[in-house]
């Protein structure tokens, strides 16, 4: 076996701080050789993309699919690297054929998804996230959680139910309530970071086992601020209450950005080091994951395409699997971490 030597991968720089390095992917990212060898090199934890989705694995009603997910986990336990289970209740990914079911119903098939889904690789994984993106201010409601229909059939405790239920049949992952939108320099992201934190008091208070925040960090570049106060903060307040963090699906949209390479990717490189010495220092954080590994298949080329049709260049790694500048300033700033103050809390994840 080659080895490399030590700190020349992101997941070795990661772990002088006991931070795990990862990505998301794909059973289909596996076929590629260039791929599964980079992810192999850099990676400690893993994270399917969508293949763990509740109407990934439920295409029609009573007909349950686990293979694609039971593949991504079976090439992680071969390769010693961790899981982040993603995603128990996300809006959504509730399968279409529930569209038309009565609350009750409703109520049961979640339940049932969830309890079968964490029960299946109980002891496998490392974490899950239970609740997926159940805050949206515009909704209006003082509580400020999204209307969904999770919320339409349990009502505001659902969140409370999801965690109880996963801590129940899993008692070692650690259950994560992952966000998008938090990281945002707009007052619209300041509400959402408020009533965040009030949901995160009120979820503490009644003994809801949340350990963790998970921040998406989808990243727009040319719009994150170089230093940004309330994001520091936002974050400051989550280690007050003993919550970590983890980075779960970074990527740094480019679609702002001119069109020359090399400027792009030096912006985006930018991003990614300015924005993670800010959340590194700031937050326990736990794991560092990108959303996809290269350039070759990202979700933003759909979900935020170019307008002068040039592809996104959002990841670390090159359509043809090559380091980009933002895997160099990646791996400096997992290097220079300053990760003091509350560490020694516990929630740490070990990186055995
Ligand atoms: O990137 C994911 C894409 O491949 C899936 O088709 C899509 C629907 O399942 O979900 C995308 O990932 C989302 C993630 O699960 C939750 N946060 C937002 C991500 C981008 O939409």
């Amino acid at each position: 076996m080659h080895h490399e030597p030590k700190n020349s991968s992101l997941s070795s720089a990661a772990a002088q701080n006991g931070v795990l390095f990862g990505t998301a992917l794909c059973t289909s990212d596996l076929l590629s050789q260039r791929s599964t060898r980079a992810i192999l090199r850099d990676c400690s934890i893993i994270t399917p993309e969508f293949e763990l989705k509740w109407d990934a694995v439920c295409r029609s009603q009573g007909n349950l699919d686990y293979s694609a997910a039971d593949k991504l986990i079976a090439f992680a336990s071969d390769h010693a690297l961790a899981v982040h289970g993603h995603t128990l209740w996300w809006h959504e990914a509730v399968p279409p054929s529930f569209d038309k079911s009565s609350d009750q119903q409703f109520r049961d098939a979640a339940l049932d998804h969830l309890t079968r889904t964490v029960a299946r690789y109980d002891g496998q994984l490392r974490s899950w996230d239970v609740v997926n993106e159940p805050v949206e201010p515009d909704h209006g409601r003082s509580d400020g959680l999204r209307e969904t229909r999770f919320l339409a059939a349990f009502g505001p405790d659902y969140i409370e139910t999801a965690f109880r239920e996963a801590a129940l049949w899993d008692p070692k992952a650690l259950l994560v309530l992952n966000e998008m939108g938090l990281e945002y320099d707009s007052p619209a992201a300041e509400r959402k970071r408020r009533q965040m934190l009030t949901l995160l008091e009120r979820e503490k208070a009644r003994g809801t086992p949340i350990a963790c925040l998970g921040l998406q960090s989808h990243l727009t570049a040319l719009e994150q601020p170089r230093d940004h106060p309330e994001l520091r903060a936002f974050l400051r307040e989550v280690r007050a209450m003993g919550l970590s963090v983890m980075i779960t699906e970074m990527d740094v949209s480019d679609h702002l950005c001119p069109r020359d390479r090399r400027q792009r990717d030096a912006i985006v490189a930018e991003t990614y080091r300015t924005y993670l010495d800010l959340v590194l220092e700031e937050a326990e954080v736990l794991a560092v994951s990108t959303w996809g590994l290269s350039d070759d298949r990202t979700w933003l080329n759909g979900f935020r395409p170019r307008t002068d049709g040039a592809p996104q260049r959002p990841l670390l790694f090159d359509r043809a699997i090559r380091r980009k500048p933002a895997w160099h300033e990646v791996r400096g700033v997992l290097l220079n971490a300053r990760q003091d103050g509350a560490r020694s809390s516990g929630h740490r994840i070990g990186t055995d």
